[in-house]
């Protein structure tokens, strides 16, 4: 089997990667030129210099350039990670994301359908499009109601999807995905940029951390786990789509509660709003601060997912806990930062 994966240099890409070589498959990574390019992920998984890899630089918005990839690359599947991906961000660019998150879906929608309509394809959707709470838990079945450029784009892409599976046939699948960390997760989304500071402050290479909204609840999972899920979707007799998710939510403050936990600092909270800040409790240094220039123009304040028809179809479940995931991505984060440290006195 031959699968293209576009977006490689990203969390899910790196995952996917080395559980679809793991399988067997030879996978075409796509990656964007820029003027360095940057493969850690796919170092740290061990799986760059594998023979069954082959990457290639492409952009997604560039229709007869992904027209070229799939005639020159034969895939059995195409898995449309590539996006961008930062919610923040996209309040900024909302045209580039409607370009690249958008439109780069129909882009290879278009290309399998001139060049092999048999070719499988996944899509990368995400609970975002949910946005403003209609119903809990979130499930296929759940009203969208998208909350910044980035859920809007990906809703469009999402629908292209299935307009594609109905119109002509292909066989396109979606996965609506909670949001999934790891200790490969990009330093800008907010369980990385607490992990990461944590484990600075632990070694004390920071004094303190700025955050936006604390009670913004979300349904945290493992992403090595949701890459399985993804493939599971092209495997079966007719394409459909599915939530991915842990089916538990939890707030911010919360998670960073549990990060300090795992470097053996009690916190307490004190203030409110903007005010609002986390001493620690044995020695009242301020740890964490509220930024507003962290708050969104329009907030997703509730995610929690129901995976049960992944489950009963796919025999999908996530199956590490969020204390778990935490205590994993802050022991990862110390030994870089530690690495780090010896690097700089070397
Ligand atoms: P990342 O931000 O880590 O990775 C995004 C990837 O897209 C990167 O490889 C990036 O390349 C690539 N990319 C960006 N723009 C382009 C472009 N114009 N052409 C080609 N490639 C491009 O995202 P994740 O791995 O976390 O997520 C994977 C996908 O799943 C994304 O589509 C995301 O929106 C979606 N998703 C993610 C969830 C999550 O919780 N992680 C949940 C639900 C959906 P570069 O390295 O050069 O920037
Ligand atoms: P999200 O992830 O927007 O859910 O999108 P992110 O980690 O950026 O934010 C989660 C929640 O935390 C709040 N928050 C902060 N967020 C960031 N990034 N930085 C902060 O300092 C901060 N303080 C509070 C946010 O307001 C938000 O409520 C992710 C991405 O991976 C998307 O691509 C994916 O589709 C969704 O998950 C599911």
């Amino acid at each position: 089997m031959k699968a293209v994966i576009t977006g490689i240099t990203g969390q899910d890409g790196a995952y996917l990667t080395q559980f679809l070589l793991e399988k067997g498959y030879q996978v075409i990574g796509t990656y964007r030129r820029t003027s360095s390019v940057n493969f850690w992920r796919l170092e740290a998984l061990g799986v760059l210099t594998h023979p069954n890899l082959r990457l290639v630089e492409y952009d997604l918005t560039d229709l007869s350039a992904t027209i070229r990839l799939l005639q020159k690359s034969t895939p059995n599947e195409v898995y449309n990670l590539a996006a961008q991906s930062f919610v923040g961000v996209s309040f900024d660019q909302p045209l580039t994301t409607l370009d690249i998150t958008g439109a780069g879906a129909v882009n290879i929608l278009e290309a399998i359908r001139t060049v092999d309509p048999s070719i499988r394809f996944y899509q990368a959707s995400t609970s975002e499009m949910f946005g403003k709470v209609a119903a809990v838990p979130q499930s296929e079945d759940t009203p969208f109601y998208p909350r910044s450029p980035y859920g809007i784009a990906k809703l469009y892409a999402h629908w292209m999807t299935i307009n594609y599976r109905e119109s002509y046939g292909l066989y396109t699948a979606s996965g609506i995905l909670f949001n999934h960390e790891s200790p490969l997760r990009g330093e800008e989304f907010v369980t990385r940029k607490i992990t990461k500071s944590v484990a600075r402050i632990a070694l004390g290479l920071q004094s303190f951390l700025e955050l936006g909204n604390l009670d913004a609840k979300r349904d945290w999972g493992y992403a090595k786990e949701y890459v399985e899920g993804m493939w599971q979707m092209l495997q079966q007799k007719e394409p459909d789509n599915y939530v991915l998710a842990t089916g538990h939510t939890e707030t911010v403050r919360s998670f960073v509660e549990q990060a300090f936990k795992a470097v053996d600092i009690d916190i307490v909270w004190q203030g409110e709003g903007v005010n609002e800040m986390a001493l620690n409790k044995d020695t009242n240094e301020v740890l964490v601060k509220v930024n507003p220039e962290f708050y969104r123009p329009a907030e997703v304040e509730l995610l929690i997912g129901d995976p049960s028809k992944a489950q009963r179809e796919l025999g999908w479940k996530a199956r590490t806990t969020l204390s778990e995931l935490c205590k994993m991505m802050v022991a990862e984060d110390l030994v870089r930062e530690q690495s780090f440290l010896v690097e700089d006195n070397v």
